[in-house]
């Protein structure tokens, strides 16, 4: 037998949405991964369409209390895995978790959801990016999505239209941050396909991992496949493996998921998909 894993997942519950923690936590566990978690906030649904008038209570002051907490326990933790956090300040507090429950060995990956389709997600502004920057150095691996790539590059505006040369751009902007490899993920460089691009900070390698596009849009895609590649890095998956099957499990979830279901995906009928 495998020895287990352990994963640390930071982000909110939001408590119906299919999205952050209640994603995280069925994917990690399928992929036979012990998944522990740190809401940083519980809000009544998610803050993207169709809903409105969510509740929001903030958890902010709880982190710093788990985190010493769990450092008393004296365990060891393999993973870290940060998402959807509510404030600048509660980065703060991330940041010190990582620095706290981290050994050398520990893999950090920083989701940095923050803002989509060139727009921010509510309550998201420049000072929180700024904040994210930061978070993304402890990084050995970002995914953002080419917005959150480029508010964190500093770009000026992010294009309608742009090219493989325009995302070089950007991922060496954000090597510049100090995170290990980025992904950068959704991106639309060729009519039809999605590409999902693998940036080594150190060495300049590039790798791609393409797949068919769907037309439509779904929320908690992205948190989906965040917490796929985590899964199966915990699992002893190389990079490139953890992106393939991450956006195969966002094609089979979207596939799984009525049309008229957008607030989140159906994953949970594509679970097996990890467990081989
Ligand atoms: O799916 C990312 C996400 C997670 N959690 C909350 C959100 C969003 C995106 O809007 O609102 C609360």
């Amino acid at each position: 037998m495998q020895t287990p894993k352990r994963f640390i997942s930071i982000q909110d519950i939001s408590c119906l949405g299919q999205c952050s923690l209640t994603v995280a936590l069925p994917v990690i566990s399928a992929c036979g991964v012990e998944c522990c978690v740190v809401p940083t906030a519980v809000l009544s649904t998610h803050t993207g369409t169709p809903f409105t008038g969510y509740t929001f209570r903030d958890l902010t002051e709880d982190i710093p209390a788990i985190t010493a907490h769990w450092k008393r326990t004296g365990l060891a933790f393999d993973g870290i895995g940060t998402g959807y956090l509510g404030s600048a300040e509660q980065i703060g507090y991330v940041a010190e978790l990582i620095d706290t429950l981290a050994g050398p060995d520990t893999l950090v990956v920083v989701d940095p959801v923050m803002a989509d389709h060139g727009k921010f997600y509510a309550g998201f502004d420049m000072a929180f990016c700024r904040q994210m920057a930061k978070l993304c150095g402890k990084a050995d691996i970002i995914v953002p999505n080419l917005t959150e790539a480029c508010f964190l590059a500093g770009e000026e505006a992010v294009p309608e239209a742009y090219d493989l040369a325009f995302c070089r751009g950007v991922v060496r902007k954000l090597a510049a941050l100090g995170a290990g490899t980025v992904v950068l993920t959704g991106l639309q460089l060729e009519p039809g396909k999605v590409c999902n691009l693998i940036y080594d900070c150190a060495t300049g390698a590039e790798d791609q991992v393409v797949r068919d596009r769907l037309p439509c849009q779904f929320h908690g895609t992205g948190d989906l496949f965040a917490s796929t590649c985590q899964g199966m890095l915990m699992k002893g998956r190389c990079l490139r493996e953890a992106v393939e099957k991450a956006s195969d499990i966002v094609i089979a979830a979207i596939r799984a998921t009525e049309p008229e279901h957008t607030y989140g995906v159906r994953f949970e009928r594509c679970l097996e998909m990890l467990t081989e």
